[in-house]
């Protein structure tokens, strides 16, 4: 089969893209000459995520001035296939916009190269030690900065330990103090470490776990590190936002239509995409702010009504969708028991807690946020959203149960997502009988919790309740938040 001249078997690059005719037919892209562009950006955790987000606002601000030293080197963690599926395509991917009712697709040409640090653990650390790299960012999910309970760093966990005690780093925490050591004694260059996860304060946090990574070596590796890292390091917080399911065969037929070219690595979007960063680097940045990112002096205003209204909401319609044998987000939303719930968490629990930031309209938000989620082209899986409950819900429900409780209110539908994530642990199964799977680093520990309750919804409520690590020591102790849960596993497990 042929389009635009090229066999649509031949795989996209550089030269088969160059061949095609332009401009394409429901294809943008790239807007920057791939061939120019020199490594400024270390990317720690290069998932379908930060291709989808940082690196297309990377691309187009170096697009809008004309600079050619915004290209990036990621890092992909835990296996091989990100380096496999971009590098025999000269760093270029798809992204596939499926909006309501259209499709456009962008190739994206400001990713230049691919690590893999489990087989090449120097080249990372070589990359943020080197003096032209000015900016690690970071997307490795919740569970990827290793806290323990208490926030700080995670020393039992046996990665952390293995990095500790002087191994090739592969925790993401590991890495950035192993490369800033690196980084001091070759050239002592400032560099900005850019926290681009969903945890609020997330740049506070990651300075503190860097922190404490190096508090924990031995003195003869960390002498003068600390100071070194405090005067010549930033770690501003972000606030980042758009949704990117799971890419599907569907997905790469599609892209391989329009653009007639075979792409292993596309991944699939929302048009919308949304960026808050604090204004706090210790080097040269890309100008962000021309690609529409708002560069601010306070993001914790933006977290906070992202992380409570929108990610809290996708919990809720993931856990009650999921166990109500929706496959998506936007097919639980067409449920309007579920479209309702989903309404009070944001307009009755979490709206008094948000402190609004200048030029936000909060109704708008709460608006889009719905609309987004309706979006039927997206298919955006109710398990996927369901992953690692016990490292997203402290972040974006429990904040709101404790602002509420401490304001003498009991926050129900933030309770009731809550005790779906309870109901989905316990029963791992639909409401038709299909299996739910229960994707979390703390699996074990949580099927170990529910396995004494019997299904008892008390002792369900209890079991799970009294994990410190998610629901710290207070919360078990509050009365009417607890009861809140029983009642609710209560008639979530009646059906
Ligand atoms: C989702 C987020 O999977 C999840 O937990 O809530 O990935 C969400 O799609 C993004 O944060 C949107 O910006």
């Amino acid at each position: 089969m042929v389009s635009d001249g090229v066999d649509v078997g031949q795989r996209l690059r550089l030269d088969t893209l160059a061949r095609l005719t332009r401009p394409g037919q429901g294809w943008t892209g790239p807007d920057v000459d791939p061939r120019a562009l020199r490594v400024g950006v270390a990317h720690l955790g290069i998932g379908a995520f930060h291709r989808a987000h940082q690196a297309v606002f990377t691309e187009l601000a170096a697009a809008a001035t004309g600079r050619d030293d915004w290209g990036i080197a990621g890092v992909t963690q835990r296996s091989a296939s990100v380096r496999e599926q971009l590098m025999p395509q000269d760093g270029l991917y798809s992204v596939l916009e499926r909006g309501a009712d259209q499709v456009s697709l962008r190739v994206v040409g400001s990713v230049r190269e691919v690590l893999f640090a489990g087989a090449d653990p120097a080249a990372v650390l070589d990359r943020i030690a080197d003096p032209a790299v000015r900016l690690v960012t970071l997307t490795v999910t919740e569970k990827g900065y290793r806290r323990g309970g208490a926030g700080g760093l995670d020393r039992s966990d046996p990665e952390v330990a293995a990095d500790l005690a002087g191994r090739p780093p592969r925790t993401a925490v590991g890495q950035l103090v192993r490369g800033l050591q690196r980084r001091r004694s070759q050239s002592g260059a400032p560099i900005t470490v850019l926290s681009c996860d969903n945890l609020s304060d997330n740049g506070q946090v990651l300075r503190a776990l860097v922190h404490d990574f190096v508090d924990a070596l031995p003195s003869s590796e960390a002498t003068g590190l600390a100071d070194w890292i405090a005067a010549s390091t930033r770690f501003p917080s972000s606030m980042v936002d758009r949704i990117v399911p799971a890419t599907t065969d569907k997905d790469r037929t599609d892209a391989r239509r329009i653009l007639g070219l075979e792409d292993r690595g596309v991944i699939v979007a929302e048009p919308f995409s949304q960026w808050v960063i604090e204004d706090d680097f210790a080097a040269d940045r890309p100008a962000w702010e021309r690609a529409g990112a708002v560069l601010t002096a306070d993001v914790a205003g933006w977290e906070a009504v992202k992380l409570r209204l929108l990610n809290a909401s996708h919990s809720l319609l993931a856990y009650l969708g999921a166990l109500s044998g929706y496959d998506t987000i936007a097919a639980a939303l067409t449920d309007d028991r579920l479209a309702g719930a989903v309404e009070a968490l944001m307009v009755e629990d979490v709206t008094p807690t948000l402190r609004v930031p200048d030029g936000l309209d909060l109704a708008d938000y709460r608006r889009q946020v719905l609309t987004r989620f309706a979006n039927p082209a997206l298919r955006h899986r109710t398990v996927q959203v369901a992953m690692d409950g016990s490292q997203k819900l402290p972040v974006r429900v429990l904040g709101t149960v404790r602002d509420r409780l401490s304001a003498g209110a009991v926050p129900r539908h933030a309770a009731l997502t809550v005790a779906a994530w309870m109901v989905y642990v316990a029963q791992g199964r639909d409401r038709r009988g299909r299996e739910l799977p229960l994707d979390d680093p703390m699996a074990d520990r949580l099927r170990a919790a529910v396995a004494g309750a019997d299904g008892a919804p008390q002792r369900l409520v209890d079991s799970l309740l009294r994990v410190p690590e998610i629901f710290g020591a207070d919360l078990p102790e509050h009365e009417e938040f607890r009861a809140a849960l029983v009642d609710h596993v209560a008639r979530l497990m009646s059906g």
